[in-house]
Formats: C-alpha cells, sequence, structure tokens
C-alpha cells in the first residue's frame, strides 16, 4: 500500500514535508495530519491559520478547526474557539467520542482548558496591524472575501495500511461577525474522509461552499467510479453554475481531493489555487489549479511561478 498526502495552498508545504516524513516511516495517519497542521498553526508567518491568524471584526482570532477519520467515519471539530494555540488537536480529542463531537465558543475552550491544550493569545502583532490598517480602510460587511484566496489549511493522508484522516483549521474570513463559522468546522461542506473511498476538502468563501455541500459531493462522485481531478472538476463547476443560474454571486472556492489509492485532484473558481501533493514516490510537490474563466487546468509549479507567488 502506498502512502499519500495532500493539501490546501503553498502555507501548508513544510507541513506536508513533516507529515510525509510521518507516513514514510509506518505512523498512523492522524498522527501524521495532525503534525502536519500543526506546523501551519504554529507559523505566524501564515496570516490565516492559528498562532498570527485573520482577526474578526472586533480584532479577535476566532478558529474553526475538525479532524475526521476515515477507518470509523467519526469526527471532531471546534468552532469559533479564541486563546487554544492549536485547535486541531482538540478537534482531533472530541472525534474519540460517540457524542459531543462538535463543541462551539467558551464549552470547547473549557474542554480544552480541562484536557490540558495549551493556551495562547493567538492575536500578533501583524495580525493587530492588519486589523488596524482594515478597519481604518473601511469594509462592507456583506461582501468580505477568502483573504487573497488563501485562509484555510486542509490536509488529507493516507497510510501504508489504508487508513485515510483529513483535518482542517482556519481563523475564517478576515473581518467576519464574532461568532460567525464557515465551512471548514462542518462535516461534508469542509471536509469529508472515507477510507474505503476517499477525501475531499474545501477552501474560500464558506458560506458558498456549505450550499453545495462540497467535500461530501466529490467523495460520492469518487464513489460512483469518478476520478479524483473529474470529481473535484465536476462538483465545483456544477455548484457553481447552479447559484449563478440563482442570480447569486459566488465568492471563490477551491477544493482537493485524495482517493484510496492516491490518486488526487485539485480545482479552483479563482485565477490560481497551489495545492501540495506528496505520494511514496514522489517528493512533495507543489500543484497549481488554474482559472482562467474558459480553461480550467492543473500544473506543476515551476520556479518562476513559486519566486512570483506572493500568498501564503
Ligand atoms: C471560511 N472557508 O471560514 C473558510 C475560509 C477559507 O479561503 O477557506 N478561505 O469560510
Amino acid at each position: 500500500m502506498k502512502y499519500g498526502m495532500i493539501a490546501t495552498w503553498k502555507m501548508a508545504y513544510e507541513g506536508v514535508v513533516e507529515g510525509s516524513e510521518k507516513l514514510r516511516n509506518g505512523k498512523e495517519v492522524s498522527e501524521a495530519v495532525i503534525c502536519a497542521i500543526e506546523s501551519v498553526e504554529n507559523n505566524p508567518a501564515y496570516r490565516s491559520v492559528g498562532f498570527g491568524g485573520l482577526p474578526n471584526r472586533v480584532g479577535e482570532v476566532e478558529l474553526d478547526a475538525a479532524y475526521m477519520d476515515g477507518e470509523r467515519l467519526c469526527f471532531g471539530a471546534v468552532m469559533a474557539v479564541k486563546n487554544i494555540k492549536n485547535p486541531i488537536r482538540v478537534a482531533r480529542h472530541l472525534s474519540g467520542y460517540q457524542r459531543n463531537n462538535i463543541l462551539a465558543g467558551g464549552g470547547a475552550e473549557s474542554f480544552a482548558a480541562t484536557h490540558g491544550y495549551e493556551s495562547a493569545n493567538m492575536l500578533t502583532h501583524e495580525s493587530q496591524q492588519r486589523w488596524e490598517k482594515k478597519i481604518g480602510e473601511g469594509y462592507i460587511p456583506e461582501e468580505i472575501e477568502a483573504y487573497g484566496g488563501h485562509d484555510t489549511v486542509c490536509i488529507i493522508g493516507l497510510d501504508d495500511q489504508g487508513r485515510m484522516g483529513n483535518g482542517v483549521s482556519t481563523s475564517g474570513l478576515f473581518m467576519k461577525h464574532p461568532g460567525r463559522v464557515g465551512d471548514s468546522p462542518v462535516i461534508g461542506s469542509g471536509f469529508y474522509c472515507d477510507s474505503r473511498v476517499g477525501a475531499a476538502s474545501a477552501t474560500g468563501v464558506g458560506e458558498d461552499i456549505m450550499k453545495g455541500c462540497l467535500s461530501f459531493r466529490i467523495v460520492s462522485l469518487i464513489k460512483a467510479g469518478g476520478d479524483c481531478q473529474g470529481a473535484c472538476e465536476k462538483a465545483l463547476f456544477d455548484h457553481e453554475a447552479d447559484l449563478k443560474a440563482r442570480g447569486s454571486k459566488p465568492g471563490s472556492m477551491s477544493v482537493i481531493a485524495m482517493d484510496k489509492n492516491g490518486n488526487f485532484g485539485g480545482a479552483t473558481t479563482q485565477k490560481e489555487f497551489p495545492f501540495v501533493v506528496s505520494r511514496e514516490e514522489m517528493e512533495p510537490t507543489i500543484f497549481v489549479a488554474q482559472n482562467d474563466g474558459k480553461v480550467h487546468r492543473v500544473i506543476k509549479a515551476t520556479q518562476d511561478w513559486k519566486d512570483n507567488y506572493l500568498g501564503d
């Protein structure tokens, strides 16, 4: 059995390197996925996840995270939590229970404190400055978008025993209303994972992703015999077309998928969406889904692309 990992955005690269190393050494998938996500959560240079994440409109970093175990279809999630250093760990903990799998706000924070999870002020000087600048410029609450497209780390892993796991972590949309929850910790929308089929995850404007339950939809297409790339494109573009046909103007949405054999795919409605893939026979590699409104394609990131990419 081969192992594999796929993750949203270039910012996941170092995490995928660390997580893949664990998979290569025969570690269980959840350990590899959690390690990879934590690497992004702990890095304040990545503006939209964990420490140094994007503040809500009152200047607080409020986080969402989830973990799904594709063997047992168990999942756990925390929503709108503050001051938890690694929300992904708490989400994974909750995935071990039969009930109380999703905890929000103060309930999640007291669960984390009771179980010894480290607390931290997640607002850095830089994230506060970004917030002050935005307050100064003004913004339209109903038109907040994904921050340069890249707000959420989603990581899918496949270990050498065929077990799959899927984790997500985000500070959500910049300037969101306090308490607002996006697609990321919502099962079927931000993530879905079934070791017998495959897994998918989404990033972008959560309100639009949730309307199409995109992750479950992709896994269902794979289950029905679709390949990962085709399933990502069909689910995403059918949903986008459906929203447009109903007169709405969907925000950016991007998706990734990996099946139980390590085949993968990615798709986006925005101009560019980088994602990272590693497999037994392939070192962690950055791919870019590109969409010019007419043609959608996936390329391997060139050195030139990497040198010029300004996002996380
Ligand atoms: C949310 N889906 O909170 C997240 C944000 C995101 O790229 O992924 N932006 O809606």
